[in-house]
């Protein structure tokens, strides 16, 4: 019997599939020097949910040949929002994974206690991010960061398990479902982003170690409120137009911030007299963005100091935000306040 070591077909008939989102987690579990795995099973949960909501947003606009969403269908079930879907698909995947604790999300007034006494992680999630565009077809995303616990793994959850800073996340990623699906996240070892093969069900690697554009020519704001921004927006804003920036505004947080991730930009989302926070999100929104930002050599900001060092007190707080490309985002900042140093992070 002749044995022979495998050779790897050199002959390029069969193109290579690369590396499957499964086997790049497992090769990364090393990172954390006493990981026993649970890290890397929660990714993977994410990432089966997600797949499922891909499937689900793919359907939007047959489901809605069915029945208008809110209305009820032929079995007589009442047809959910596709947020409501992304919620319940993300829920039962973190609970029945059996890594998790609490879950904070969009969807739901209170935490949520997954009473599973071995769960060492706390998720904040934002199911289904971008609403308004969901109904006609446009880029929505999922975006989540995930917590170690802080008390012990057992213990009735407490404040301090879910009140942390952005700086405690140990990953945090986004999912946008778009002209292709792709999954994003950090582990705090770089980012890496997955693309969505539909036909074999799987995501593979196809944007390794993102690094964003120190600067870059995109800014993306809601213009509609400018009537409601300080003068410093303003101004800043007119600084862009002057300088012959590009605007692009989708609408979809996920979608503008990958955008101007990968082609360099500034995302903002100032305060406004109708919404003095601003409008996003810190724990599911925020921190999960700013925590990828930075790490791909990008900055985020709300204005005055670093996303990741606030400490958050309530658990739907707002934050306004300015989030992208380092040298933007410092130029930004000059214009909003001209007597504070622009951040440096
Ligand atoms: P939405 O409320 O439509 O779900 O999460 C807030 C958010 O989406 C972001 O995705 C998006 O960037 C922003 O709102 C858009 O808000 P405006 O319509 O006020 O610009």
């Amino acid at each position: 019997m002749k044995i022979l070591p495998y050779q790897p077909d050199q002959s390029g008939m069969a193109y290579s599939v690369g590396t499957t989102l499964d086997r790049f987690i497992k090769s990364k579990q090393s990172d954390f020097p006493f990981a026993s795995g649970e890290l890397s099973q929660l990714l993977r949960d994410i990432a089966l949910a997600a797949k499922i909501v891909n499937r689900e947003t793919n359907r939007a606009g047959l489901a809605n040949i069915g029945g208008a969403f809110g209305q009820t269908n032929v079995q007589g079930e009442e047809q959910q929002k596709l947020d409501v879907i992304a919620n319940i698909r993300f829920m039962r995947a973190l609970s029945k994974g059996g890594e998790v604790c609490a879950i904070v999300s969009e969807e739901e007034d209170s935490v949520i206690d997954l009473q599973n006494g071995s769960g060492k992680y706390v998720v904040a999630i934002d199911p289904l991010d971008g609403s308004s565009n969901i109904d006609v077809n446009i880029s929505i995303g999922t975006i989540f960061s995930i917590y170690r616990r802080k008390t012990p793994v057992g213990s009735p959850i407490q404040e301090e398990d879910i009140m942390q800073p952005g700086k405690e996340q140990v990953a945090a990623g986004y999912v946008l479902y778009g002209s292709s699906t792709m999954l994003v996240y950090t582990t705090g070892f770089g980012v890496n982003g997955f693309t969505y093969e539909n036909s074999l069900g799987e995501f593979f690697l196809s944007h390794p170690a993102i690094q964003a554009p120190k600067d870059g020519k995109i800014y993306s704001i809601n213009e509609g409120s400018e009537l409601e921004w300080t003068p410093g927006v303003k101004n800043y804003v007119d600084h862009c137009k002057k300088s012959q920036y590009s605007a692009r505004y989708i609408g979809s947080l996920v979608a503008d911030f990958h955008r101007n991730l990968l082609k360099g930009g500034i995302y903002g989302y100032p305060s406004t007299q109708k919404n003095p926070n601003g409008k996003l999100r810190l724990l599911y929104e925020a921190n999960a963005l700013a925590f990828i930002a930075e790490q791909a050599g990008a900055i985020a900001t709300d204005g005055v100091q670093r996303i990741l060092d606030i400490q958050p007190e309530t658990l739907h707080q707002r934050t306004p935000l300015w989030i992208g490309s380092e040298k933007m985002v410092n130029e930004a900042m000059g214009f909003l306040n001209k007597k504070r140093e622009a951040v440096n992070l």
